[in-house]
């Protein structure tokens, strides 16, 4: 393998990828992104001009997807829409980039016989109760809740299908929530880290009751390297570093490292149809592939997080008085 074709590599976990490769690989990296408001070319500065190009497009369509697809050796298809709320305001970009996105790729790599990871998330197998003892896996059957994570668990089944019935050589992965630099500050960590800067107070959805599974992008990355070198065809790997956090855990750490009082926060209306709880049992990848995750301490990986964005505020400033208005508007 010796090029690789990335989408989506302009945003949060793509650009992640692509910095790891540089420093792990010696693979050269196309980025196929759309460059809609959630990346930033930003994010790939200063790598290697002689590795890695960008290339402005769209996954959902086929003219630009099957030339790129046909030059590479592989293919790892970050790119989606993914945040949550906007899916709930509307879903018709969810069903255009995460499916049909998904789709187009998919007749490429078919036609071209090229090797495909296909990155997706925990969100497919719909919420856990607080005290289940069981964690997601391989097995658990599909449920998901929002019109993102129903996408999401959409491509998921596309490629199944791809492999199955086409004989495509894909990989799935499905990880938890991420945390790092470079995240869209639409989403809950970096929105709460930007508020205290700005003197806004945390919001927090409803109780704060809800669990997240914790894990740094660095990890997510060096996860999904390790499958497409290693990982057997058809199988599906699920990511997770046992990072499980409640909300209110999560927004309390923020505040306490960021010198604030614990309390200093405001609950405001929760996400219709709000996941309880994800959390993911990741013994298969670390069992057959020998992954593990480096970052075991998320109160220092969250520090580092607050002093990133403490650091680039040019980065993230133009953007927040309209994300905080958005919010505003649904009373959150
Ligand atoms: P992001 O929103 O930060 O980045 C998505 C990128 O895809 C952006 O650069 C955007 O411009 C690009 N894109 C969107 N539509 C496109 C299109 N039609 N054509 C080409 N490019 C397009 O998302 P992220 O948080 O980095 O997530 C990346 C992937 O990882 C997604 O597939 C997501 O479902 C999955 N994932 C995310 C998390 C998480 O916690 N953020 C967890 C598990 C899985
Ligand atoms: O202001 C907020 N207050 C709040 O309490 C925001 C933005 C969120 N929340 C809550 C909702 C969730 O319980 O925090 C939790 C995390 O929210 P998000 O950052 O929006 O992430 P989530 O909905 O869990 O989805 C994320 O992880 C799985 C990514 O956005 C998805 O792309 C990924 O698939």
């Amino acid at each position: 393998m010796e090029r690789l074709l990335v989408t989506g590599g302009a945003g949060f976990i793509g650009s992640n990828f692509v910095h790891h490769l540089m420093e792990h690989t010696d693979l050269r990296v196309t980025v196929l992104d759309k460059l809609t408001y959630a990346a930033s070319k930003e994010s790939l500065e200063g790598l290697p001009e002689d590795r890695v190009q960008l290339v402005v497009g769209d996954i959902a369509e086929a003219e630009v997807v099957d030339p790129l697809v046909a030059e590479h050796d592989a293919v790892v298809h970050y790119a989606a829409e993914s945040h949550n709320d906007n899916s709930l305001h509307d879903p018709s970009p969810f069903i255009k980039t995460n499916i049909l996105g998904t789709f187009t790729i998919l007749e490429a790599v078919r036609k071209h016989e090229k090797r495909l990871h296909h990155v997706s998330t925990d969100e497919v197998y719909g919420d856990l109760e607080l005290d289940d003892p069981k964690r997601f896996t391989e097995d658990t059957p599909y449920n998901p809740s929002s019109p993102y994570s129903a996408s999401k668990a959409g491509s998921d089944h596309l490629v199944r299908a791809w492999v199955r019935s086409f004989g495509v050589q894909a990989t799935v992965s499905n990880c938890s929530n991420n945390y790092g630099p470079w995240q869209h500050i639409e989403k809950f960590i970096p929105r709460q880290i930007t508020n205290v800067i700005d003197g806004i107070r945390p919001k927090l959805y409803g109780s704060g009751e809800n669990v997240r599974d914790w894990i740094h992008a660095d990890d997510h990355s060096s996860a999904v390297l390790t499958i497409l070198e290693k990982g057997r065809i058809g199988e599906t790997y699920l990511i997770g570093a046992d990072g499980e956090k409640n909300n209110l855990e999560v927004v309390q750490l923020i505040l306490t490292l960021m010198g604030q009082p614990a309390d200093a926060f405001d609950h405001v209306t929760d996400r219709a149809g709000h996941d309880l709880r994800y959390a993911i049992e990741s013994g298969k990848l670390r069992q057959e592939l020998g992954w593990s995750p480096q970052f075991q301490d998320f109160e220092s990986g969250l520090a580092d997080t607050i002093e990133w964005y403490q650091a680039h505020e040019d980065w993230w400033r133009p953007h927040k008085d309209a994300v905080e208005a958005t919010y505003a508007e649904k009373g959150q």
